[in-house]
């Protein structure tokens, strides 16, 4: 199909150009609101010839740079084009692409990990200075210029809302199938105008089915047909699926306990592989009429809608496979009944989150045996990803689990250390720990106790003795005894391993 038949809106049409044409409207220095969210529905053209337009500008001797400001982790064609090109001055909110991380830990990029939910408001607050342009990947246009859109939903509306000028990218590749799967919510007002956001039921509806833009706005009109980054997931490996095991375990328990109704609470599943292979343990477990209010939809979900496992999800993009991405459009009529696309910060709400009683689990890098965690730093001083959504669900949550592996690095690296190198999730804000040794459920625990729980049932065999000879020491060394510590020795584990790659 071409293009032109999705761009419906006469004025909108007039403005088709080529993406080179397009990235000249970019200038050095601004801000730009792109769309994508985990490698869905972000602009496939513009970024690269912008990256170009840069590249060239370099060889110059120019300086051009720029502020780029997306819903998530994008793809190669962006987030690895811009930084390859060294055209990012800085990048927020959340990214995982391996260029544009190592950009940011050598010091070349500044990054600024905000919590996703986070994002519209603080631009809307004027936290963030301007914003320039956005670039928005989009399904179609229709006559009266309204917007639909594509397979994530991140901070276009905001992008769009805000920005002086709008690109738009119509991507052939996108489905016009989609068409009414999305809930773009217009009511969020600034302090102290807001009100609560009506959602009661994960299936609510309360928006629109697409995004406004003001037409005058809108100075480009790039036609592209590209698809999304849709990678495939690994087998669940033999952790991952001890840790589902162990979660669904801790989920019956629960049941009887009367802590959790029998189709459980509405449930939030991180980004990897650990995460999907939750929902794959959920799918062959005992659980039904579940739903999902969460951020991304992966193949797990998917799987669960169609078994009839999952009766609604709700989220702002997917996350899909190849082969999930071609079972989404086979079964699409099924689907729209029963998936919800959000902006972000509706997706990621806290009040939503906490009316809800959601189930959040999300990964995690390590744990401390007070029960801190550590989502998003190396070593201390290095990122990996973001914190993401990972805050939003955890402090909101009815139920906050982390899950990992309890050990790296093919077992140098203890995923359980005295403290975190890096402090994203504190004690305060995580009930339970998984690794695939076991569960540690810290709710209505001291310190000291939740010490001893996660260093019997998390950690792993070859650490838990060091880690147990260090509490004890602690316990009669410190001189506090709340959370006993032994100041000068707590990162001897992370200095080990930078010094003799052991922890
Ligand atoms: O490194 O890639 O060099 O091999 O960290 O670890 O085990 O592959 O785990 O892919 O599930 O990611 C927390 C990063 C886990 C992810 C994190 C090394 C390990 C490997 C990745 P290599 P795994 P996963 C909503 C939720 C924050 C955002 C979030 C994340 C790499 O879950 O980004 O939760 N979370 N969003 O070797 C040093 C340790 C380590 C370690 C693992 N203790 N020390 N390195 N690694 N543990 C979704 C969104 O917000 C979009």
């Amino acid at each position: 199909m071409s293009n032109e038949s999705r761009i419906h809106n006469a004025a909108l049409r007039s403005k088709i150009m080529s993406a080179d044409e397009a990235a000249a409207l970019i200038k050095p220095g601004v801000n730009v609101g792109m769309s994508g969210f985990t490698g869905s529905g972000y602009p496939k053209e513009v970024p690269i010839a912008l990256a170009k337009r840069v590249t060239e500008a370099h060889q110059r001797g120019e300086k051009y740079r720029i502020g780029v400001w997306t819903g998530a982790s994008t793809a190669p064609a962006l987030d690895g084009a811009l930084a390859a090109a060294n055209a990012v001055e800085t990048r927020l909110p959340y990214q995982s692409d391996p260029d544009c991380r190592n950009r940011i830990n050598s010091g070349e990029m500044e990054y600024l990990d905000i919590h996703l939910s986070h994002v519209a408001q603080f631009v809307w607050f004027g936290y963030l200075g301007k914003l320039d342009t956005a670039v928005v990947e989009v399904a179609g246009i229709r006559e009266d210029g309204s917007l639909i859109p594509a397979t994530s939903i991140g901070n276009n509306k905001t992008w769009l809302d805000l920005a002086d000028k709008v690109i738009l990218e119509v991507n052939s590749w996108q489905s016009l199938a989609l068409e009414g799967i999305h809930d773009i919510y217009y009511g969020t007002r600034l302090p102290p105008e807001r009100r609560h956001v009506p959602i009661m039921n994960t299936a609510d509806r309360i928006g629109s089915h697409y995004l406004q833009c003001d037409p005058k706005k809108v100075v480009a009109v790039v036609e592209t047909n590209a698809p999304d980054r849709n990678s495939a997931f690994n087998a669940p490996d033999e952790d991952s699926k001890k840790i589902a095991g162990h979660i669904l375990e801790f989920f019956e328990h629960e049941v009887k306990k009367g802590r959790l109704p029998a189709n459980l609470l509405p449930l939030q599943s991180g980004v990897g592989n650990i995460a999907n292979a939750v929902m794959e343990g959920l799918n062959d477990g005992p659980f039904t009429n579940l739903t999902a209010y969460t951020e991304v939809l992966q193949d797990g979900m998917l799987k669960m809608i169609k078994s009839g496992k999952l009766d609604c999800a709700s989220a702002t993009a997917f996350s899909l496979s190849p082969d999930g991405l071609k079972e989404l459009y086979d079964g699409l009529d099924d689907y729209h009944s029963k998936v919800i696309l959000r902006p972000q910060e509706i997706s990621n709400h806290p009040e939503v989150i906490r009316r809800l009683g959601v189930v959040s689990m999300n990964g995690m890098i390590e744990a401390d045996i007070y029960g801190n965690v550590n989502s998003t730093h190396i070593m201390g001083t290095k990122i990996m990803n973001g914190i993401g959504g990972s805050g939003d669900f955890a402090r909101n949550a009815y139920m906050s689990i982390f899950m990992t592996p309890s050990q790296a690095k093919g077992g140098a690296i203890s995923c359980i250390v005295p403290m975190v190198s890096h402090t994203d999730h504190t004690e305060h804000d995580v009930q339970i720990l998984v690794t695939e040794q076991g569960l540690a459920d810290l709710r209505g625990l001291s310190p000291k106790q939740r010490a001893k729980a996660i260093i019997e049932n998390c950690a792993h065999p070859n650490f838990k003795p060091v880690l147990y000879d260090y509490y004890k020491r602690a316990l009669r060394d410190s001189p506090g005894k709340h959370t006993p510590h032994l100041m000068e020795e707590v990162f001897n584990w992370h200095l080990r391993y930078l010094k003799d790659g052991r922890m």
